[in-house]
């Protein structure tokens, strides 16, 4: 994957970076998106806005965009054919129920499609219809399946993806990582510090707060 395709109208500074994949970009002034993240309705949204937000962070470029096998099958044939020309690298796609998007998607692209199970209070199920539908792929179309509402892992594997050519976001995605362990080692001095008690007090009302 050559820079060139990775980022339009690209200047890069000094050290090699492209200054503008580091603007957040927001939905609707991304013009160049290279990350799509689909779903089957909008009643995945609420699960689905996890992958956004973590292409935000890492300030990448994508596009949102409801698609549905069953409802609207002539569309996401559409979409899938026409995805790799308009410069969409990586494909996040989200479904619950009987979730086919995925695969179908990943069956008419070459772009690495990375599956989201939903679980929704639509979903009999608990979203393990969901898992199964996306998970079982045939050999020959595979599809990346994260968790069931998994969509924050979805958006880090497709910024992962993405890094292998750019060495922005591969340092980018070591700093979300030593960050993470740095946020570990804090809570670990806290919870020695304070003890349990204490500290599962304070759990709560973060929870409570969320
Ligand atoms: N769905 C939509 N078209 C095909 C499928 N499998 C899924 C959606 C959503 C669920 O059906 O991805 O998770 C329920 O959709 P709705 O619109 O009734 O809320």
């Amino acid at each position: 994957m050559s820079k060139s395709n990775l980022i339009n109208n690209s200047t890069k500074n000094k050290s090699g970076d492209h200054p503008e994949l580091k603007e957040p970009v927001s939905l609707k002034k991304s013009v160049s998106p290279i990350v799509g993240i689909i779903m089957g309705s909008d009643s995945d949204l609420p699960i689905m806005k996890e992958a956004a937000r973590v292409l935000n962070e890492f300030e990448i470029s994508y596009e949102v965009k409801i698609v549905s096998a069953h409802r609207t099958p002539v569309e996401m044939v559409e979409y899938s054919q026409t995805a790799q020309s308009r410069g969409i690298k990586v494909i996040i796609s989200g479904a619950g129920g009987s979730a086919h998007l995925p695969g179908m998607v990943a069956s008419m692209t070459s772009i690495p499609v990375i599956g989201v199970p939903i679980n929704n209070s639509t979903n009999p199920l608990n979203g393990i219809d969901s898992l199964y539908s996306i998970i079982q792929m045939p050999p020959g179309i595979p599809v990346a399946t994260v968790a069931i509402n998994g969509a924050k892992n979805a958006g880090i594997l497709a910024c992962s993806i993405l890094s292998i050519s750019q060495p922005y976001l591969q340092r980018k995605m070591n700093q979300f990582k030593e960050k993470m362990k740095e946020d570990l080692k804090l809570k670990n001095a806290k919870l020695e510090e304070v003890g349990l008690d204490k500290y599962l007090k304070g759990l709560q009302k973060a929870q409570s707060r969320r």
